[in-house]
This record gives C-alpha cells, sequence and structure tokens, in this order.
C-alpha cells in the first residue's frame, strides 16, 4: 500500500513508549528542505517519572558560515490519539541551533534493534509530502542486521522515499561533547 498519502502511512501497532526508551544510533536519513544534523546523529529516549516521553540527540552540524559543531538538543514530546504519532518540540542546548515542532511517527520497531522514524513537515494541496525527514535508528552502532534490512527496505517503499536515504557515519565526532 503505497499511494504515499500523508494520512494513510501506517505506523506501529500498539507502540510501547517504554519499549523504545534508550540508546537509537541513526545508520541512515533521509534530509529535509534547509539545515539538518551531518551525521554522527545519537539519540536517547526517556520516559519521565510521570509517564512521559522526553529526548536528547547529538549529531554534526555545520552553522554560520562552515562553523561546524556538535549540535546538543532537546525533545518534548506531546501524545496523541495514536500511541506511534506524537508532536515533537525541539530545542538546542545552545540558543543559536534549531528550535521547532514536528511530528515524530514511529513507522516501525522491534524495539530491540531497529526503527523507523518519520516526521513530514508540510502536505501538499494532493495530499503527498513535500518536506520530510526520516531516520533509520539501530540499536546497534554498527548498523542494521541482515535480517532487519529486509523490514526496513519495504518500510522506506511504504513512506515512498526509497532512494533518498543517505548513511550516517559514525566517527565519534560528537562522542566527547
Ligand atoms: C530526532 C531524535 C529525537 C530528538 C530530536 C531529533 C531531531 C533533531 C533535529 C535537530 C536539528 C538541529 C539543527 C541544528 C542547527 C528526531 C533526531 C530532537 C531535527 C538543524
Amino acid at each position: 500500500a503505497q499511494d504515499c498519502q500523508v494520512a494513510n502511512i501506517q505506523v506501529m501497532q500498539n507502540f510501547d513508549k517504554t519499549r523504545y526508551a534508550g540508546v537509537w544510533y541513526a545508520v541512515a536519513k533521509k534530509d529535509p528542505e534547509g539545515l539538518f544534523l551531518l551525521d554522527n546523529i545519537v539519540a536517547q529516549y526517556t520516559i519521565t517519572e510521570d509517564g512521559k516521553m522526553t529526548a536528547s540527540a547529538k549529531g554534526r552540524v555545520i552553522i554560520l558560515n562552515n562553523w561546524e559543531m556538535c549540535a546538543d538538543m532537546l525533545a518534548t514530546f506531546e501524545e496523541t490519539p495514536d500511541p506511534a504519532k506524537f508532536r515533537m518540540k525541539y530545542w538546542g542546548a545552545a540558543a543559536y541551533l534549531q528550535t521547532g515542532n514536528d511530528d515524530h511517527w514511529v513507522i516501525d520497531t522491534d524495539y530491540d534493534n531497529y526503527a523507523v522514524h518519520y516526521s513530514c513537515r508540510l502536505v501538499d494541496s494532493d495530499g503527498t509530502c513535500l518536506d520530510s525527514y526520516s531516520m533509520i535508528f539501530s540499536r546497534h552502532p554498527t548498523g542494521l542486521r541482515t535480517e532487519d534490512q529486509r523490514n526496513v527496505h519495504q518500510k522506506k517503499m511504504d513512506l515512498c522515499l526509497l532512494g533518498k536515504y543517505r548513511r550516517v557515519a559514525h566517527t565519534g565526532f560528537c562522542d566527547s561533547s
């Protein structure tokens, strides 16, 4: 089912945010328009005492005329009637970084190895997405397991984003900050 309608995108059934918590390494990404995290992207999801999901994320960015740095980002999540669909409010630990309010959908995950994240920032008048970004996450910094690649490939197709992902390098750039 790939009609590329944002409204028809299937998300993770019975999403369990508690099992989703912890560290995820981005192994591939599809970029949105404009400034974005370049590589070395690691996200950490936490469930607070009152049951709310929060996250922090790091990644290499280049801002303001070629200033290369590690972006230290924070996020809170607003739940929606669908447990796999959140609104994500995010901001930088430093004020010159980006702030925003994006969709944060978990398309698929087995919680222990891989996850497919998707965010559409702009829906076109025909119902398709005009500006999206997506992360393929792994629990393993080394990449996806062979047995998960098939699932992930299928989800990229379902999102109409096949061929639009690039590998995310992990060189240790953000490890010390
Ligand atoms: C995400 C993982 C969950 C937490 C956050 C994420 C997104 C972060 C950005 C950051 C952009 C920063 C820029 C800085 C100059 C989905 C990866 C916060 C979109 C462009």
